[in-house]
């Protein structure tokens, strides 16, 4: 059993990927207790790589097993802050078939655990001057200015440096469907374009995508090839190892399944991590076995960081560039409300109204004391009061008075047939009561979206008549049209509602004073 539980997968997002007991084959795991260094848990394929059966190893001291200078290493790397970050891979020689061959050792700390892997160590990796390579290639993607050109060269750099038949840029949205943003193909293959397709959520499940947050570079190296038994000792203090930080943790079967549906032998994956969040993933594939050296996934680990940094920065630039216009009308609009004393006129005349404050606004409202205006192209004046008084009875957040819809038809289903220029709304209300408020509206944008299959599982029946659900078979196109959706109001243009909100009550504030002045 390669899980600790039954899984059916009525629910994919309850796969426990972490304990699954198995690895791939390309290494063989060793876990053992961190005070003791008493071996506990082992992999069943420990003669391919250490030249002895795993029941030699089980319940022995790892000094029995590893040279001294491996076990040195270990206790510094114990001693360190940063544990084996740095010290990883430890290159040892082992015997096995009276051959002395070098070996990567690779070591996780994981709670009173540490994960030893330990994996054939490539010739040509070591000899092939990949510290150049990778000195070009850093300096080759931080030259890149054009957002476009970032993503396509990346990922020609990464088919360069990694020899993959295909590698993708897959970026994630707010619902983490994602898209193949960028593509780099092998020429001589003649493989079909995945480039501009869509595929569903589902395809990489919730623990899965967290899982990237922690182990940035997922290898699996080789569908074709059964995996190898994990076995544990009864004296083990857990049943089920957490192979988050493994690299060599076993694959999940239904990913399995799904990448032999595609074809792939062999599928490699970097995280590119935005903030604290999964923003995509050089995702690559290779259609015939292929061994990845750790030093080389550790390279690409590395230029993912390159790659999300230099991403940060330029939407950091772009980011200041659209604040600093949005301010710069923010402030004319206060002026112009404190210079003419009449909101009305403050923010619908003179060169800036409030037309200009955001992208692509179709057209505006105000509701003051009683009073309404529109400018644009706008649903009718009770039409908005009826939008307004339905936001405010429904979950509006009370305390934020600001709100924000890109499909407000399917929220609040009088404004569907306002689609066309009224699909995005943004509300502000100016007092806690709701009763004054500001809004704008963002046309409709008909969107062709090209999923690489239909968004759906597949319920598989087995020979035993079992039904689970497994992943599509199909990747066929399949073309969907959204409709009634505006482009999305992003969180700058929303820190701007705010500080418009309060720019606005400054200035009436100083109204009210004033209409005080004159009735004494
Ligand atoms: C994992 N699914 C993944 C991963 C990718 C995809 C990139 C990460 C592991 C890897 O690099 O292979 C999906 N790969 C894609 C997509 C493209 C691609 C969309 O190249 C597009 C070009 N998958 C399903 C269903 C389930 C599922 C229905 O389709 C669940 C029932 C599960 N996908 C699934 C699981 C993993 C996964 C469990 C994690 C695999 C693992 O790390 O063990």
């Amino acid at each position: 059993e390669v899980y600790p539980y039954r899984v059916d997968l009525e629910n994919c997002e309850n796969e426990p990927l972490r304990h699954i007991r198995v690895v791939q084959s390309f290494a063989c795991l060793i876990a053992v207790d961190s005070d003791t260094l008493i071996v506990r848990h082992v992999s069943e394929n420990t003669d391919r790589f250490l030249g002895l059966h795993w029941e030699e190893i089980i319940d022995r001291p790892l000094s029995s097993i590893f040279n001294r200078d491996l076990t040195e290493q270990l206790s510094i790397g114990l001693g360190r802050e940063n544990g084996f970050e740095s010290l990883n891979p430890i290159q040892t020689l082992f015997t096995v078939n009276g051959q002395q061959l070098l070996k990567n050792v690779i070591v996780h700390r994981e709670g009173n655990r540490l994960l030893l892997e330990i994996e054939n160590s490539a010739d040509d990796f070591r000899t092939s001057g990949y510290q150049q390579i990778l000195a070009r290639a850093v300096a080759r993607i931080q030259n890149i200015n054009n957002h476009n050109r970032l993503f396509t060269e990346t990922a020609a750099i990464l088919r360069q440096l990694t020899g993959y038949d295909r590698v993708m840029v897959y970026r994630f949205d707010k619902n983490y469907n994602g898209e193949v943003i960028a593509e780099s193909l092998n020429k001589d293959k003649n493989l079909e374009p995945f480039h501009g397709l869509f595929y569903p959520h589902t395809d990489i499940p919730k623990q899965a995508r967290e899982l990237y947050l922690k182990n940035r570079v997922r290898l699996i190296s080789d569908i074709t090839v059964p995996p190898s038994n994990i076995r544990s000792s009864p004296q083990a203090e857990e049943k089920y190892l957490d192979l988050s930080m493994a690299g060599s943790r076993g694959v999940s079967p239904i990913h399995l399944e799904y990448l032999g549906y595609m074809g792939v032998n062999n599928s490699l994956s970097v995280a590119i991590i935005l903030g604290d969040k999964l923003w995509g993933l050089f995702a690559l594939h290779h259609y015939s076995p292929k061994t990845v050296d750790y030093g080389l996934r550790n390279l690409l680990l590395f230029l993912g960081q390159i790659f999300s940094g230099h991403l940060s920065m330029q939407a950091a630039g772009s980011y200041r560039e659209k604040t600093l216009t949005r301010n710069l009308v923010r402030l004319a609009l206060g002026e112009h409300i404190s210079k003419t004393r009449d909101i009305f006129t403050g923010l619908t005349e003179g060169s800036y109204t409030l037309m200009n404050i955001f992208a692509e606004t179709s057209g505006a409202a105000i509701s003051f004391e009683g009073r309404v205006e529109t400018m644009g192209e706008t649903p009718p004046t009770d039409a908005i009061q009826k939008l307004t008084n339905w936001v405010t009875n429904n979950g509006v957040d009370h305390d934020s008075l600001i709100y924000t819809s890109d499909s407000i038809g399917k929220e609040y289903k009088p404004f569907q047939s306002y689609c066309d220029y009224a699909a995005g709304v943004l509300i502000i209300y100016l007092n806690p009561d709701h009763a004054d408020w500001i809004c704008w509206f963002r046309p409709g944008l008909s969107r062709k979206i090209t999923w690489g299959g239909k968004p759906e599982k597949e319920l598989i029946v087995s020979e035993q008549g079992t039904r689970r659900l497994g992943p599509r078979r199909s990747f066929e196109r399949y073309v969907e049209t959204v409709d009634g959706c505006s482009a999305p109001w992003d969180q700058g243009e929303i820190d701007t509602a705010y500080t418009l909100r309060i720019t606005i009550i400054n200035s009436m504030i100083q109204h009210y004073s004033e209409v005080k002045q004159t009735n004494e």
